[in-house]
């Protein structure tokens, strides 16, 4: 089996509300559909989604680094030979989105070709996740009404709430509202996407002790190293790296510098390769993961739930699935779905992705 064609088709679906953080806002899914083709006649599926203020990329980014640099250096390889596609597609530096999505088209394939799920490969440890949603920034009150229809329509009862916004006060009333809403039995974590200071931080963090947060993400940025590392050596609860330990390398560097204790995977990033070398790697590190959401459309969440429920690890804690729910419409021919809290996988060979080729013609942005 040989790659034959590798399309990147870059596409545009509305927010129905968008989605408001620290480092920046989506209004748009600006994504790009990866398409990887076979001599045998079987096609890969994934979707890149650019963060500009996470990681660089753009929609027309990933289109031209996959058509110009990747597409060439995988032509006539097997997709099996994924140390032989990440050797080549890792002489160019970054682009971790464009990358990913390559990946997980290949796995995708390579479960088509044996008949058997993507996540049976990877290690089949579960066909399900518990979902945690992540709350945007709003008036206080907003951030309440949206959590309470979330936990009322999908069951769903963990919760991201973003902070970093300034004065920091607002933010740690925002969660307490929240958890005035939401009693005490729901989950609260908070990411604050490195907006506020170290100093800033440690007073939220104190501050929100009464309320009872699970974890905290990325309050402050990583850069500031020693204030960084001030701040997770007085939290009492896991500080998550995520944009700030996307790569193996990043991990042990945070983790071991005393910069985060717990890290972020997020399948946008790392593919199934990669995802699974960080699960491992904190796995021999003794730290916590949590599956996140890189404000992924329906085939973006669907990879990230594959890769969740496939190890112990990673489907131990609710896993960021269902900002999707936002959209105002998708390309997946079968929607997913999120009941009593919980979001399956499916059963089918390869990822179960069937792109509804109607609504592909519709939000496609290629002519
Ligand atoms: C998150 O967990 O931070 C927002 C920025 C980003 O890179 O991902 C999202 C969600
Ligand atoms: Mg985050």
């Amino acid at each position: 089996m040989k790659i034959t064609r590798v399309e990147a088709i870059p596409f545009a679906i509305p927010y129905k509300k968008p989605l408001r953080f620290a480092s920046g806002e989506v209004h748009t899914a600006e994504h790009v559909l990866v398409r990887v083709h076979t001599d045998d006649g079987l096609v890969g599926t994934a979707e890149a989604p650019p963060r500009p203020f996470t990681y660089g990329e753009t929609q027309e980014s990933i289109v031209a680094v996959v058509d110009k640099l990747f597409a060439p250096q995988l032509l006539g390889l097997s997709p099996t030979r994924r140390e032989t596609v990440h050797a080549r597609l890792d002489r160019t530096v970054g682009n971790p989105t464009a990358k990913s999505a390559l990946d997980m088209a290949l796995w995708d394939i390579i479960g088509q070709s044996v008949g058997l799920p993507v996540g049976e490969l990877l290690g089949g440890f579960t066909d399900r996740l518990r979902v945690s949603h992540m709350v945007g920034f709003a008036p206080a009150a907003e951030m309440v009404t949206e959590a309470e229809r979330v936990r009322d329509t999908y069951g769903i009862t963990t919760f991201k709430v973003k902070v970093g916004r300034r004065p920091y006060g607002d933010d740690v009333e925002a969660c307490r509202s929240l958890r005035q809403a939401l009693g005490p039995d729901v989950e609260l974590y908070v990411d604050g996407n490195r907006g506020w200071t170290a100093s800033e931080s440690a007073r939220a963090l104190r501050e929100l002790e009464d309320v009872g947060i699970t974890f905290a993400e990325e309050l402050c940025p990583a850069d500031d190293v020693l204030g960084r590392r001030w701040l997770v050596a007085q939290s009492r609860v896991p500080f998550i790296a995520d944009e700030s330990a996307t790569r193996p390398a990043e991990v042990t560097r945070e983790i071991l510098g005393g910069s985060a204790t717990a890290i972020s995977i997020k399948t946008a990033r790392t593919g199934f390769s990669y995802s699974q070398r960080v699960a491992h790697l904190c796995e021999g590190l003794g730290v916590e993961v949590v599956m996140g959401n890189q404000i992924d459309g329906q085939i973006g969440t669907l990879c990230t739930a594959v890769f969740g429920a496939s190890q112990r690890s990673t489907s131990a804690r609710a896993a960021e699935l269902s900002n999707y729910l936002d959209m105002s419409d998708d390309l997946l021919a079968e929607p997913l779905t999120i009941q009593q809290g919980m979001l399956r996988v499916r059963e089918s060979a390869g990822l179960g992705i069937e792109i509804d080729p109607v609504k592909l013609a519709r939000y496609r942005q290629d002519g």
